[in-house]
């Protein structure tokens, strides 16, 4: 029997995929279709719909294709005991910090003004800001998160971290759990949310969190639009506490044409493009696992769907 690694992809064609296997021996399929489901050993998906993995007999491994697990914690998603692995590979860290980076130098840089006053022919000049004078905090250190903040250290920024637990980055002050959320955002003058969803980051980003910040800050969301409370993010706009804000994530995407969000004149929009799983990196990762699966070795990067990382 053929061992069959079938794949949900929302944008890949299957053929790119096929191309990033060819030299392993593995049968890909698409989730369109599975052929004989007692053959499927592992699954790399994006929102599998909930109850179509426990037809899968034979599973050994789900394989997530992004790198946050929420679209895997609906009820009856994942089959009881079968391991989940996050994906983690050099393409997808790489472009989620170039998305960062491009992000907190256009607000360090003022271009979001320069943007605005070009429209209305405004010539003025603006004093540049050392970026050792402006600091960037990054909510969630983790792959993601830790990069980003090496990132822009590396460019100077005074940059401090905030999660769950204590992280240790070089150059990165520390913050962690709760009782240290306030003190965090009150030094942070942008705001970067890398933050994997769970029950504690639901609405993290909220009308109290939002006026912890200093005044004029500005919020960068790679992380998810669950963790944003949108209502009180308009608001912050336009009471001037937020100066502006960078947003790829919505609690419903595609973002609703009627939300106030789309023509914000602070908000930079992008529709979940942060950072893409790319094929040829992802499969080193998949296959690197399915090694270790075969051998008996344990799993790199194997998730706790509980808490969503
Ligand atoms: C991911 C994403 O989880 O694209 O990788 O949001």
């Amino acid at each position: 029997m053929p061992e069959v690694l079938l794949i949900k992809s929302d944008f890949d064609r299957f053929s790119i995929w096929q191309e990033a296997f060819v030299d392993f021996d593995i049968q890909l399929r698409p989730w369109e279709s599975p052929g004989q489901l007692d053959e499927v050993a592992y699954t790399l998906v994006w929102q599998p719909e909930s109850g179509v993995m426990a037809t899968m007999p034979n599973l050994k491994v789900i394989f997530s294709i992004g790198a946050g697990l929420d679209h895997l914690k609906p009820a009856g998603c994942v089959p009881e005991g079968i391991p989940v692995v996050r994906m983690v590979e050099e393409q997808l860290t790489a472009g989620m910090v170039e998305f960062v980076l491009f992000h907190v130098l256009r607000y360090h840089r003022f271009m979001d003004v320069y943007e605005r006053n070009r429209k209305e022919g405004d010539w003025s000049e603006i004093l540049q800001v050392s970026a050792a004078d402006r600091r960037v905090g990054i909510l969630g250190l983790g792959e993601l998160g830790g990069n980003a903040a090496q990132a822009l250290t590396g460019l100077g920024f005074s940059v401090h971290g905030w999660s769950r637990t204590e992280k240790s980055v070089p150059k990165v002050k520390s913050y962690f759990g709760q009782d240290q959320l306030p003190s965090f955002l009150n030094v942070t003058d942008i705001l970067v949310c890398l933050l994997p969803l769970t029950d504690a980051t639901y609405d993290i980003i909220n009308a109290d969190t939002l006026a912890s910040l200093p005044e004029g800050a500005f919020f960068i969301n790679a992380g998810r639009g669950g963790q944003v409370d949108e209502d009180a993010l308009l608001e912050a706009l336009d009471s001037g506490r937020l100066n502006g804000a960078a947003l790829d994530v919505f609690k419903t995407e595609p973002l609703p044409r009627t939300s106030k969000i789309w023509d914000h004149p602070k908000v930079y929009l992008t529709p979940h493009i942060a950072s893409m799983t790319t094929p040829a990196s992802s499969s080193r990762h998949v296959i690197n696992n399915i090694k270790r699966y075969r051998a008996g070795e344990p799993l790199t990067h194997q998730a706790d769907l509980n808490r969503a990382y």
